[in-house]
């Protein structure tokens, strides 16, 4: 019983992400079908006890009769051929940054913005977006505290993983830790006309989107760092109406998909491998901002894994969402 699945991208390493929360969550499915580009085509993965073979995406009929295709193989293979998935009648969930912007095409974190995909059917093609990892972790932590105070000002700092830039990138930390293990950078993303880089304006614009809110000002600065797997945020928040961190601190305990740890007397904090392989984004460092007047500010610290909440997780999520 249940939907008859498509991962896209599967042998990837959010393509892998896919299938182990697929199983860890008892997501139900009919059939599988593991697509991936020729070069992988005929590769056999195990999964729940069976063999699959990888097959050619671009092959004829390769979504006939798929329900759900959850694609992750970058922006260039969801423009060729999530289309086609949509005109053979199957809702494709994008992890890639193709369609965020459409402004036909809902872009959604299901704790924050379920809303968003309220017209969506199962049987009735379509894409939903799955924001960027980096947007994702920060509006877990940040969306309780909008919807108490209102944002108007966010100011990010990121301290991302090599998993974010693939699998091959996080070969490449293992083999070169020496070279990276004493350094940071900016972001590989290219740098646009405002001096931004591109996954910094992907926080500014899926935030206003995903929020709807086309006023909040939104500004961040991304850097990768030698860790493996999950991402960590520095996030100032500006609000509207006071709150003062003892509020903070208890919408976030309430908050879904979010663990505190905030332990100031041992300095236990959120860290990148504490939250690794973890579904909840870690919170910490909750404090007022003392550069801001009438509790009107926080400082927060943002932990989250950014193969699984930041891209897998949130999209099977979706898929669930579908099934409801
Ligand atoms: C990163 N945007 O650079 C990627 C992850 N999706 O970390």
């Amino acid at each position: 019983d249940g939907p008859s699945v498509a991962i896209v991208g599967a042998t990837g390493a959010v393509g892998q992400e896919f299938l182990r929360v697929i199983s860890s969550r008892g997501f139900p499915y009919r059939s599988l079908r593991l697509l991936a580009s020729e070069r992988s085509a005929g590769k056999r993965l195990p999964f729940e006890g069976q063999e699959y073979t990888v097959q050619d995406l671009a092959a004829p009929g390769a979504f006939d009769g798929v329900d759900i295709a959850l694609f992750s193989a970058g922006g260039g293979v969801s423009r060729a051929h999530a289309p086609a998935a949509v005109a053979s009648g199957a809702v494709v969930v994008d992890n890639s940054s193709a369609f965020r912007m459409d402004p036909e095409v809902p872009l959604v974190i299901p704790e924050v913005n379920p809303e968003a995909m309220a017209h969506v059917r199962l049987g009735k093609g379509a894409i939903v977006a799955n924001p960027n990892c980096s947007t994702i972790i920060c509006l877990m932590a940040a969306t309780p505290l909008h919807r108490h105070a209102k944002v108007v000002r966010m100011v990010v700092s990121t301290y991302q993983a090599a998993s974010g830039a693939g699998a091959a990138a996080m070969e490449e930390l293992k083999l070169q830790t020496q070279e990276y293990a004493f350094n940071i950078f900016s972001h590989n993303a290219p740098i646009v006309e405002n001096g931004y880089n591109e996954e910094e304006m992907k926080m500014v614009k899926e935030t206003r989107k995903i929020w709807n809110d086309k006023d909040v000002k939104v500004t961040a600065t991304c850097i990768r760092v030698p860790v493996m797997r999950a991402h960590a945020e520095s996030v100032n928040l500006q609000f509207e109406k006071p709150l003062d961190e003892d509020t903070a601190r208890e919408i976030l305990r309430a908050a879904e998909g979010v663990t505190i740890i905030d332990d100031r007397a041992s300095n236990r904090f959120p860290t990148p491998l504490e939250v690794s392989d973890k579904d909840d984004v870690a919170v910490g460092r909750i404090r007022q901002d003392l550069s801001q007047d009438d509790n009107k500010g926080l400082d927060i610290f943002v932990c989250g894994d950014q193969i699984r909440k930041g891209a897998a997780l949130n999209a099977v999520q979706i898929a669930e969402m579908l099934l409801k």
